[in-house]
């Protein structure tokens, strides 16, 4: 079964060097198969008594959320320098720091540099579409091949997305219903960058995606 499919990650990390980033005995952190943005990583509880539980009921136990934040937390850390190398050399900011830095009479203070952990989001679709408990660590551009299908879009550009940071959710939270969250995936799409409104035209908004992926690496 096709949904089934991150368990052999779970329970055999070390026999996949490709997709697995990264594991210990909490977690195991991959590279999504079908990635949607230019960074994409799922990470995957192990704990046999919540793995094959709804996000809404495993993250109930406070403990168990406890320690996903910080699993999180490294793993947000590797995705952060992962999308350092692959946009660092774009970025404006990078490039200003790097100037500084070499320059004959070096300031004090630095630039900073860009700060990757704030391209990347965390959070959880509202109706999974795969078995095991899986968080997703994104970048927010939405800028791949694999983006396809209005859902693939407005899973993650909606409340369909619920951030880590929202759970444990309350009882009379509305993304914990699935009327509200079907609706959520037929919306209009709205730009994640600019905010402008494409309507259901998924080709205008793939052609717009591009040009926003263009400014955006040049931050
Ligand atoms: O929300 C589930 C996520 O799992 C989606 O983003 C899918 O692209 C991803 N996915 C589905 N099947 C596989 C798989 O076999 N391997 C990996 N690494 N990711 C998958």
């Amino acid at each position: 079964n096709s949904r089934n499919a991150l368990l052999t990650y779970i329970l055999n990390p070390a026999d996949f060097p490709n997709q697995v980033v990264t594991y210990n005995e909490n977690t195991v952190l991959i590279r999504d198969a079908f990635p949607k943005a230019t960074l994409h990583l799922l990470l995957l509880p192990r704990d046999a008594s919540k793995r094959d539980l709804h996000p809404r009921e495993a993250f109930d136990d406070p403990v168990f959320l406890a320690m996903i934040r910080e699993e999180v937390a490294a793993s947000v850390k590797l995705a952060a320098s992962e999308l350092s190398r692959l946009i660092g050399p774009f970025s404006r900011s990078n490039k200003a720091r790097i100037t500084a830095m070499e320059s004959d009479n070096p300031p004090d203070s630095l630039p900073p540099g860009r700060d990757f952990v704030k391209d990347l989001r965390v959070g959880i679709h509202a109706h999974p579409s795969m078995n095991h408990l899986h968080i997703h660590i994104i970048s927010q551009d939405m800028h791949s091949d694999r983006l396809k299908h209005r859902k693939h879009y407005n899973s993650f550009n909606t409340d369909f997305f619920i951030p880590l940071d929202a759970y444990p959710l309350v009882e009379d939270d509305q993304r914990r219903l699935t009327g509200f969250q079907n609706a959520n995936l037929g919306k209009d799409f709205k730009c994640w960058r600019c905010g402008k409104m494409f309507g259901n035209k998924f080709t205008m908004l793939k052609d717009h995606l591009k040009e926003e992926f263009k400014a955006w690496k040049e931050e």
